[in-house]
């Protein structure tokens, strides 16, 4: 049997209390059975969603230095996948980093993460967006919520929408150069929520259960789910639908622990989503 055991280098913040980005990707992906190395985009004391006064360090001018130490070591990937990012200067080191230390067969992974519930996060603006859309022109997969597909494609952000809709922003997103979209948090009807596959051209919907509470940093479980599932050779389908499944069981989860409020607790169900990933 071929060595599935694959080397992913994912890029984002370290939020260092708030799970999400990195505290999340990094257990996630490890539990995923990938090794599993790490580009900090910035360090923040939490993440900006809910808490105030808190610290940003931007890493930006670390990258190329670190980018080149890896080439000059030869170090290349089998995924690369990025998350919440530092800077819109930024966004174009990213880039060398993926013609840089992609392997053969490299899978980029781009989770644009910078907006929710029809805004953009705390620090991020227009130029950013545009440069996000730059990005997202390079991945096999994007990733995004409904919001961050609207701001991609220029549409009104609205949350009555119907089939038609989301098709028309896959294939703007596809038009931007992204080869394959997974869809977040799309929901037809009441009482479900799902993820379409957008894969070489292909609708496909999974459809699951829409939970009452609703937590930060759901979309990097999910996005680092979906890669760490990927790169255990499931099908982008059925990755999509163990990351989906693995984000409401930690949503699940958080509701039954007290104060909350900050995060998902995903550590709690990491043997599930292992266990879903043996099936
Ligand atoms: O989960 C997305 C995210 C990542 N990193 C930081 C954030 C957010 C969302 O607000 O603030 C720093």
């Amino acid at each position: 049997m071929a060595n599935q055991y694959k080397r992913v280098l994912t890029v984002q913040d370290i939020s260092c209390v708030g799970q999400c980005s990195l505290t999340v990707a990094l257990p996630i992906l490890s539990a995923c059975g990938s090794e599993t190395c790490v580009l900090p985009s910035a360090v923040l004391s939490t993440h900006t969603g809910g808490f105030s006064g808190f610290t940003f360090r931007d890493l930006t001018e670390d990258m190329p230095s670190i980018l080149a130490h890896w080439q000059k070591e030869g170090i290349a990937f089998d995924a690369i996948y990025t998350g919440y990012l530092g800077s819109t200067k930024q966004i174009q080191y990213v880039k060398d980093i993926f013609h840089g230390v992609a392997g053969e067969n490299c899978v980029k992974v781009v989770d644009p993460a910078m907006a929710d519930h029809g805004k953009l996060y705390y620090g991020f603006d227009q130029p950013f967006v545009e440069a996000m859309k730059t990005l997202c022109a390079e991945a096999d997969y994007l990733v995004p919520n409904l919001t961050e597909a609207c701001f991609l494609t220029d549409t009104p952000y609205t949350e009555s929408y119907d089939e038609a809709f989301i098709r028309t922003l896959l294939e703007k997103l596809c038009a931007l150069g992204a080869k394959n979209v997974i869809f977040t948090g799309v929901a037809y009807r009441a009482g479900k929520n799902g993820v379409v596959v957008y894969e070489n051209g292909e609708y496909a919907y999974y459809e699951h259960e829409m939970l009452p509470n609703s937590c930060h940093g759901t979309g990097d479980i999910y996005a680092s789910a979906f890669v760490g599932a990927l790169m255990r050779g499931k099908t982008a389908y059925d990755a999509a639908r163990i990351a989906a499944d693995y984000a409401v069981e930690c949503i699940k989860y958080t509701a039954t622990v007290e104060n909350h409020w900050y995060g998902a607790a995903f550590e709690p169900v990491l043997g599930q989503l292992i266990k879903a990933l043996e099936e």
